[in-house]
């Protein structure tokens, strides 16, 4: 079958799910069209966008398949894994389909997107966006992110190239850097783990990864990582109105 040309179509906004498709597009020197969804508007709910990801949730993609008709894809991961599979050819930022290494990223990538992600989200939400604080949910979600950090600082102390897996940098670390890279908004104070922060500048100094975090806008959580307690409460206050809304409309489905 003839391999068609990319025609890339990113529907993202500036959160650590969506940076990682955008990362990875200018990691692959790839082109492609971006329309930002403003989430707080809850564009990704319209019927156009469930048409594309039934999810209701950024990031999706849209792209021209190899049999020449559309393709649209969801799921931060499995677009990490489209791409790098269908255009990640020379292998410059993954491996192999079959090798030890392959699996290896699946591992990392699974992990992020079962537990980083989902955990440090609901450590947000009992941090930053309840309308109440409820000590519980507050330290059964930070200290399980917590952990979760220290496995990842564990396995980059033992890395000797200072990525997750192998020589190079893979979708396992793209997956992983939005989030760690706001850490300290769900809690987590980067000060405690010395290979993950060598890391956040690592990733961010290989080609394309600087530029792909600050779509579709500037990516902020590495400059406001000092930011106080109470600056970081009074910031959440706009989305933490969005987040009760939306939670209040999502109960009556
Ligand atoms: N597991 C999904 C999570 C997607 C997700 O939760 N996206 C958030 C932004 S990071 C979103 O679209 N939120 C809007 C909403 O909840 O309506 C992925 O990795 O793609």
């Amino acid at each position: 079958m003839a391999e068609t040309k990319s025609d890339i179509h990113l529907y993202t906004a500036q959160t650590p799910n969506g940076i990682k498709v955008s990362m990875l597009l200018e990691a692959l020197g790839l082109p492609y069209k971006v329309t930002a969804i403003d989430i707080s508007k809850n564009t990704q709910k319209e019927p156009w966008f469930l048409e594309i990801n039934p999810n209701g949730r950024i990031p999706a993609m849209t792209d021209t398949f190899t049999d020449g008709s559309p393709i649209r894809l969801f799921e931060s991961g499995s677009i990490m894994q489209y791409l790098v599979d269908r255009y990640d050819t020379e292998h410059k930022l993954s491996y192999p389909r079959g090798t030890r290494e392959y699996w290896e990223v699946n591992n990392w990538l699974f992990w992020q997107m079962a537990g980083l992600g989902p955990m440090q989200g609901q450590a947000n939400h009992f941090g930053r966006y309840a309308p109440e604080k409820i000590q519980y949910g507050i330290d059964r979600y930070r200290n399980e992110t917590r952990r979760l950090y220290r496995v990842m600082e564990t396995q980059l102390s033992k890395s000797t190239s200072g990525y997750l897996v192998g020589d190079r940098l893979t979708i396992a670390d793209i997956a992983c850097w939005g989030w760690v890279a706001s850490g300290p908004w769900a809690g987590i104070k980067l000060d405690d783990f010395p290979h993950l922060s060598a890391w956040i500048d690592r990733v961010l100094s290989h080609p394309g990864c600087e530029k792909g975090r600050h779509v579709p806008k500037p990516h902020t959580a590495l400059e406001n990582r000092h930011m106080t307690e109470e600056e970081m409460d009074k910031a959440a206050e706009s989305t933490r109105a969005w987040v009760q809304q939306s939670m209040k409309e999502d109960a009556k489905k």
